[in-house]
């Protein structure tokens, strides 16, 4: 099965701009587009709406939204529609949500893993056409049920880091989303997808595992490096120190960049981030330096690579390259 290739749009700028972005990755070759879903940005629904009237092959997913801001069962009727409206083409993403944005609205992530394990089963019961009566630890039907059900199957990808998200993804995923563009943590995360699967009675292969990472590519490799600083700089911030130790990243450096955000120096966050830290947390360089990334990241088990933020220097260029270098080295 030769990898597949997603890429990740997060739906800050206006979705004109958005939807001609996610048509230029149809056409250069992705097979997914997956489209974040925060309050602070336009909303993904719409978005993805757009999307569908405008493309033809591409599949389209959340990427990821969560049953916290959403109930689920609004969720099955809104991938349902879009899966409607692009002709069997909709994938739901779906995680436990970013605890920053949801506590700014009030909404904390109170027993997460049950959460998403209640809103899976809830959402495959609606779309498969069942009147719902479901009296879970977190939600409550009854009677529920979508006067209409998607002519399609739709996959649930399930967002996860952590060691019981990830064997949770292994149990009852179609495929599992993880932020993460290193090696070493996928072997990590693989051992999780693999024994969640194993419980379950299923195996791994029936498990998309999506590396869903920080691309950054340039044929001037200086610049692609340059291009990640900031991006790389939020994600060494937000990481959990299981993750800083496992890449080795100095707690000085941690610190430098966590205090330089917290006073609104974005620059100087960027300024801070080090060499490990970019090999760590993106794929940065030219195309063939992300092409042996990917390659690495094949042999840990990752059957699908999302191009997540920032592409590279140029938006435009950088999916122009990925679709003329980096696709057909896989196909
Ligand atoms: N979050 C967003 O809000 N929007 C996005 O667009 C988005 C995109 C995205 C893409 C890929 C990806 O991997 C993640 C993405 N996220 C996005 C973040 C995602 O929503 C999650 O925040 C992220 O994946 C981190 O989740 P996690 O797997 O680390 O799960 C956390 C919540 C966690 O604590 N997990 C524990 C674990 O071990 O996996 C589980 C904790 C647990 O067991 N809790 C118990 C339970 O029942 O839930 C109860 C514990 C108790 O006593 O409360």
């Amino acid at each position: 099965m030769p990898l597949k290739f997603g890429i990740e749009f997060v739906p800050a700028t206006s979705v004109d701009g958005l939807v001609s972005s996610i048509v230029q990755a149809e056409n250069v070759g992705f097979d997914y587009v997956w489209v974040t879903d925060h309050y602070t940005n336009r909303c993904v629904y719409i978005a993805l709406a757009v999307a569908a009237l405008n493309t033809k092959r591409v599949k389209l997913g959340t990427g990821v939204t969560n049953p916290f801001h959403i109930h689920p069962a609004w969720t099955a009727s809104a991938i349902a529609t879009l899966n409607e409206i692009s002709n069997g083409r909709a994938v739901l993403g779906l995680g436990p949500g970013d605890r920053s944005t949801l506590g700014q609205i009030g909404l904390s992530l109170n027993k997460p893993l049950t959460t998403v394990r209640e809103a899976v089963e809830i959402i495959r019961k609606l779309w498969a056409g069942e009147t719902v009566n479901f009296s879970g630890d977190v939600f409550h039907l009854a009677n529920a049920r979508l006067s209409f059900k998607p002519s399609t199957p739709i996959p649930i990808y399930i967002g996860a880091q952590g060691p019981k998200m990830l064997e949770l993804a292994g149990a009852i995923g179609d495929g599992v989303l993880i932020n993460a563009s290193h090696p070493k943590d996928f072997e990590y995360a693989v051992k999780y997808i693999r024994d969640g699967a194993q419980k379950a009675g299923r195996k791994i292969e029936d498990v998309d595992v999506v590396a869903y990472a920080a691309l950054s590519v340039d044929e001037n490799a200086a610049k692609a490096r340059e291009a990640a600083r900031i991006v790389v700089a939020f994600i060494v911030a937000g990481s959990p120190d299981n993750v800083l130790e496992r890449h080795g990243i100095k707690k000085e450096e941690v610190e430098a960049i966590r205090s330089a955000l917290a006073k609104g120096d974005i620059p100087g966050a960027g300024k801070a981030v080090s060499d490990e830290s970019l090999d760590a947390f993106s794929v940065s360089g030219t195309p063939e330096e992300c092409i042996s990334r990917i390659e690495q990241l094949i042999k840990m088990g990752v059957t699908q690579f999302v191009a997540g933020s920032p592409l590279g220097p140029k938006k435009k260029a950088a999916i122009e390259t990925i679709g003329r270098k980096i696709i057909p080295a896989f196909k």
